[in-house]
């Protein structure tokens, strides 16, 4: 029974570890021949329609855990799931000699215990417009299956807890009352589901069970759209299982209906798949739905990678753990700084940042995400020009942070300050657009000198504008230098070489 156990919980490791190490991040290879695809994506890349375009122009946003794995926070009894279950969203996988006995019966039975007292979602709304989110992004039913809304299409779901209220709706109103877009999470895949299978149904019973789950899913779906139609999009998750990928001609329908029940509607490149089984990505390289929705816990290295496309990047604290985790001693947890460089590094590549929070079982925010939500936010009230709609910049990396930009303004977030105070732009030498004036972001009132300084680098590309900061601007955080962008006053002239 205890290799059982073991057994079960190193598969969902692995599970959870190749499918997260899948192919669709790092660099993209397009396939040199072109293939007939038929199910390929049903909108273009990079939509032009106003819904796309707010999408583009977020920045920052936040992502919800919660669920019934929000009881146990990771732990049962005192003991901790730690190493016996991939995260503490997954608890219900635990297994292993850690394992309290009858683990899945007793998780499955925890919705009888659900009745978060102190939830209040105006407040998690009013704490993410402090923190400065956009949109948000809410789990409506986890891989436990268990569904916060009163969905008619299955029993196991919030009317059946001693809470008993919608918490989908309570989420989407109060967030949409603050001015932030609610996104849904939906995950497909479902642990405790009869009808679910992970591997292509086979037999005449299995696939009558699965086509049972099919129509589940779909109603669930046309059901979100109708209980709450302010949402923007759906966010999908577990649609990985081969059952899913050879259903293609069922999603393809399916999304082909959600988007015309719900014009505008956002799907990104998790939902499904194309006929040769490629996700994320169809068998020509093109991007499957509205953004590349591939980045999880990890950010690309360069701006190529991303093709152009759309994308966002989801984000834990902890290292993994999406779901409440009461204790994060001894993990690395990120800090605002860290968290502040990644969101500069993402926007700075065109994406959306999205930080995840996953609140006990009462309803309340781990107190750790307090402070972050708090610091962030104090953050993005004096920098926040330097991440909503703006833009890649075409210059060459800084190694003292990240640029953005918007209109003629040109963005630099400074994490690495030079010790000698000089900033130094590096702008290649036939470029019509250079530094003409610099001003901190807050709290520093008078404008920076902008001198244009030429070093001798042999067959140098660049020429160079130095920013000059005071020495006595000490701010605790990376700071943003904003400058107008204008017409060089001189081209700089090639030297005379030295005959040698
Ligand atoms: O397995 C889930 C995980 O629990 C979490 O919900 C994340 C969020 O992006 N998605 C899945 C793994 O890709």
């Amino acid at each position: 029974m205890k290799i059982f156990k073991l057994f079960t919980s190193v598969f969902f490791l692995i599970l959870w570890t190749s499918s997260l190490h899948a192919q669709w991040t790092g660099p993209k290879v397009k396939p040199k021949e072109k293939k007939e695809i038929r199910y390929g994506s049903l909108t273009p890349k990079n939509r032009s329609d106003t819904d796309m375009a707010a999408f583009r122009n977020y920045g920052l946003g936040q992502f919800i855990h919660w669920g019934l794995y929000a009881i146990p926070g990771n732990e049962w009894e005192g003991v901790s799931a730690r190493n016996g279950a991939a995260a503490s969203e997954w608890i219900r996988t635990w297994g292993g000699q850690t394992a309290p006995k009858n683990w899945k019966d007793i998780y499955d039975n925890l919705y009888k215990k659900f009745n978060p007292q102190t939830f209040d979602a105006k407040a998690w709304a009013q704490q993410a417009k402090y923190m400065g989110a956009k949109y948000m992004i809410f789990t409506t039913k986890h891989h436990d299956g268990f569904a916060l809304w009163p969905t008619k299409f299955s029993n196991y779901n919030i009317t059946k807890s001693p809470y008993k209220k919608d918490i989908v709706k309570e989420v989407v109103d109060a967030y949409t009352e603050e001015g932030i877009d609610v996104y849904l999470y939906f995950s497909v895949l479902e642990w405790n589901n009869s009808d679910y299978f992970s591997v292509e149904p086979k037999t005449e019973a299995e696939k009558k069970k699965y086509e049972k789950f099919l129509s589940y899913t779909k109603n669930q779906l046309l059901e979100l759209l109708e209980n709450y139609p302010k949402i923007k999009g759906f966010w999908f998750d577990g649609t990985w299982d081969q059952s899913w990928v050879k259903a293609y001609d069922f999603t393809y329908n399916l999304e082909k209906e959600l988007r015309e029940k719900h014009p505008g509607l956002i799907i990104g490149s998790r939902f499904r798949n194309d006929e040769f089984g490629k996700r994320h990505f169809d068998s020509n390289g093109d991007i499957l739905g509205d953004y590349e929705q591939g980045w999880e816990r990890k950010l690309p290295q360069a701006f190529e990678w991303l093709d152009g496309n759309d994308w966002d990047a989801v984000m834990t604290i902890p290292p993994n753990g999406w779901g409440y985790m009461k204790d994060w001693t001894g993990l690395y947890t990120k800090t605002t700084d860290d968290l502040l460089d990644m969101l500069m590094h993402t926007v700075s590549m065109n994406g959306n940042f999205v930080l995840n929070f996953g609140p006990d079982g009462n309803g309340l925010m781990h107190p750790e995400e307090d402070i972050i939500a708090k610091e962030v936010g104090d953050w993005m009230k004096v920098n926040s020009e330097a991440v909503y709609g703006v833009r890649h910049v075409d210059l060459p990396k800084s190694n003292y942070g990240y640029y953005t930009k918007k209109d003629q303004n040109l963005y630099l977030t400074v994490f690495n300050r030079p010790i000698n105070n000089i900033i130094r732009l590096a702008i290649p030498k036939n470029s019509n657009e250079v530094p003409v004036t610099a001003s901190i972001l807050g709290g520093y009132e008078s404008e920076l000198v902008v001198k244009h300084s030429d070093i001798g680098l042999d067959l140098d590309k660049n020429t160079y504008y130095d920013i000059l900061l005071p020495k006595e601007f000490s701010p605790e955080r990376a700071f943003v230098i904003k400058m107008k962008m204008g017409m060089p006053i001189s081209k700089s002239d090639k030297l005379m070489d030295a005959k040698m």
